[in-house]
């Protein structure tokens, strides 16, 4: 018992002396299944979350839209991949991940269940959705589990092209017609609250954040995260023109933050138990890409097969 309690305080002192756990370093069973669930979500998050852009990469408006839709969509996918590789360094197979995502076992972002309903939505989704993960990832940059930590550097710098071009289709719909503002403000109206729920629930109704923070998987609590998002997209609402749905929102001198009000804390556990809108179509939909996938799997597998003891084939690769 005391050989257990001894290694439990050598790996807290690590973390306290903010060193990097790297895949071969000893830790904790609940630090090794919290990472698991946390980086597992977040991959499926970047999957799930390439299908409400996806539905417009037909309907993009010109073709510079469409190239750069394109771009953002595969970069979502890459950092899919790049946060089930840092998964897998904890010891669960991609299948198993998989798995768990295809089940229902995993979670994924609650903002990926609301529709993408006009060309606006797009503008918004990279404006609030991508601003809010890159608000959550960069404090990520800092986790102490290194591969995750050093996966989010480089998501970091993609996402933050992404904001910046939801913010440029937004602002040139904002020199439009009447009815292309009137979508703007209306994809707005749409993912403000959502996009503050991504950051999950208030600290005190958050059952993994006391852990999490003490193990500097997570740095910042959600609210704070939350709170610090807000107090950077209010003054970007004002340049695009546009005003944003809470009456409740305005500046505290006394806080140096923006007050806002109450988020619908019953919509967005509704949202992750199953419920939102659109969750059995993106379920659906990863079901049948699975699916469809079976061959290109098997394919590779049988190749792989093959070429095991293939030397030139593995000088190659490397
Ligand atoms: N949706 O105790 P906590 C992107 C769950 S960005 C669904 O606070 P934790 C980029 C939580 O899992 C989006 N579930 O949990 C992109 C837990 O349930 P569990 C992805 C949520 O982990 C942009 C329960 O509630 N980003 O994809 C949500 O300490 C555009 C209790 O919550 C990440 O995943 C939610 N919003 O803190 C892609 C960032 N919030 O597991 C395409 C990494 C909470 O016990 C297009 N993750 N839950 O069944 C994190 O930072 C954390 O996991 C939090 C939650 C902050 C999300």
């Amino acid at each position: 018992m005391s050989n257990i309690n001894s290694l439990d305080e050598q790996f807290q002192n690590i973390v306290d002396q903010e060193e990097k756990i790297e895949p071969r370093n000893w830790m904790p069973d609940a630090y090794r299944k919290t990472l698991i669930r946390q980086i597992s979500q977040h991959a499926h998050s970047e999957v799930v979350g390439m299908l409400p852009e996806g539905n417009w990469l037909t309907r993009a408006p010109s073709l510079r839209r469409k190239l750069g839709l394109l771009a953002k969509v595969q970069d979502e996918a890459g950092h899919g991949l790049y946060l089930y590789s840092a998964a897998e360094t904890l010891g669960i197979s991609r299948n198993e991940l998989i798995d768990q995502l295809l089940t229902g076992k995993a979670k994924y972002s609650s903002i990926f269940n609301y529709p993408t309903l006009t060309w606006a939505d797009i503008g918004a989704i990279g404006w609030l959705v991508d601003g809010a993960a890159i608000v959550n990832q960069v404090a990520l940059t800092r986790t102490s589990y290194g591969p995750y930590s050093r996966a989010m550097v480089r998501i970091c710098k993609e996402e933050s092209f992404h904001q910046r071009q939801g913010f440029d289709i937004l602002y040139t719909m904002m020199q439009g017609t009447p009815e292309q503002k009137e979508m703007v403000q209306d994809a707005a109206n749409r993912w403000w609250w959502p996009s503050l729920m991504m950051f999950g629930p208030t600290d005190k109704d958050s059952p993994h954040s006391a852990q999490s923070m003490k193990w500097k998987i997570k740095r910042q609590a959600n609210d704070a995260l939350r709170q610090k998002f807000i107090d950077m997209t209010v003054p970007q609402a004002a340049v695009l023109g546009i005003t944003l749905p809470d009456p409740d929102l305005k500046w505290n001198e006394t806080t140096g933050h923006y007050d806002f009000g109450e988020i619908d804390w019953e919509e967005f556990y509704q949202v992750i138990a199953g419920n939102g809108p659109c969750n059995q179509e993106r379920m659906a939909a990863r079901i049948k890409a699975h699916e469809d996938g079976a061959w290109v799997r098997e394919a590779a597998m049988v190749y792989a097969e093959k070429h095991k003891n293939d030397d030139q084939i593995r000088t190659s690769i490397a």
